[in-house]
């Protein structure tokens, strides 16, 4: 997958692009990422981007013609590839959003700034618009490194063999089950029994059941749409019953 980032500040890529699962995902030519300085795009001496909003008002606004350009010349012939706009305004950005973004061999992502673009851009050259999240960054750059990394990792051969993006908690609409390494006992503290007993079959079990436990009590909205077994209801049942009595006795 190709994915062109387009920005005031491509400085601000280098950490998260050239370390770990990124690096190497780049490395293995399985993910290449340009990144475009929007400032190479301008025409006048003092090289602008922004401009002073027309109506008044506070804060700057990002001028149309070097944005088009910058798209225009980095998209080519291709007239399918997504241009996706990071804003606070955007559909909000989840695991299907990453999922849906990976299916495309390339993206280009626009870095909005200051406090908006000219609506002209979304006019001419942008197709879809993404926000992270509900609470406002100073711009769209770490906007677009969160959404690189989690479509990255969607792209086959990206994470190792041992690791299936499917079996994610989030793909699977459920949090993470606890997760335990060496030692057995670290200051009285204890690794619960199945998951030394060796019996795959009710580690298994013992995992989806934590997941579904973890879940009910941090996001009980995800098990609307979680994929759960009956056996899994009648669990999540028994959780719901005892939260009730709970609350009886110490309402
Ligand atoms: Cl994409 N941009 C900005 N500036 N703030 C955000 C965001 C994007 N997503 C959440 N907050």
């Amino acid at each position: 997958m190709r994915i062109d980032i387009l920005t005031l500040f491509p400085a601000m890529f280098a950490g998260p692009l050239t370390e770990s699962i990124l690096k190497r995902a780049q490395e293995k030519g399985l993910l290449s990422i340009h990144l475009h300085n929007i400032r190479d795009y301008t025409t006048d001496r003092h090289r602008t981007t922004d401009d002073t909003p027309y109506g008044g008002g506070g804060g700057m606004v990002m001028m149309v013609e070097p944005l088009v350009k910058a798209v225009e010349d980095v998209r080519g012939a291709d007239q399918h590839v997504p241009v996706i706009l990071l804003t606070p305004q955007g559909r909000v950005f989840t695991q299907r959003v990453a999922c849906e973004l990976a299916a495309h061999d390339r993206l280009i992502l626009i870095c909005g700034r200051y406090e908006g673009v000219d609506e002209r851009v979304r006019q001419l050259v942008v197709t879809d618009e993404i926000s992270i999240g509900d609470y406002v960054l100073t711009g769209g750059e770490l906007a677009a490194m969160v959404v690189v990394d989690a479509v990255a990792r969607l792209i086959p051969g990206v994470l190792g063999a041992r690791w299936a993006a499917e079996e994610d908690s989030h793909a699977m609409g459920l949090l993470e089950y606890p997760h335990y390494t060496r030692p057995p006992v670290f200051r009285g503290l204890v690794v619960p029994e199945v998951l030394l007993s060796g019996d795959h079959q009710a580690v298994e079990r013992w995992r989806r059941r934590e997941a579904i436990r973890r879940t009910w009590e941090r996001r009980p909205d995800l098990l609307l749409i979680a994929p759960l077994s009956e056996e899994e209801r009648w669990f999540l049942g028994e959780l719901a019953e005892d939260e009730a009595l709970r609350r009886a006795v110490h309402p």
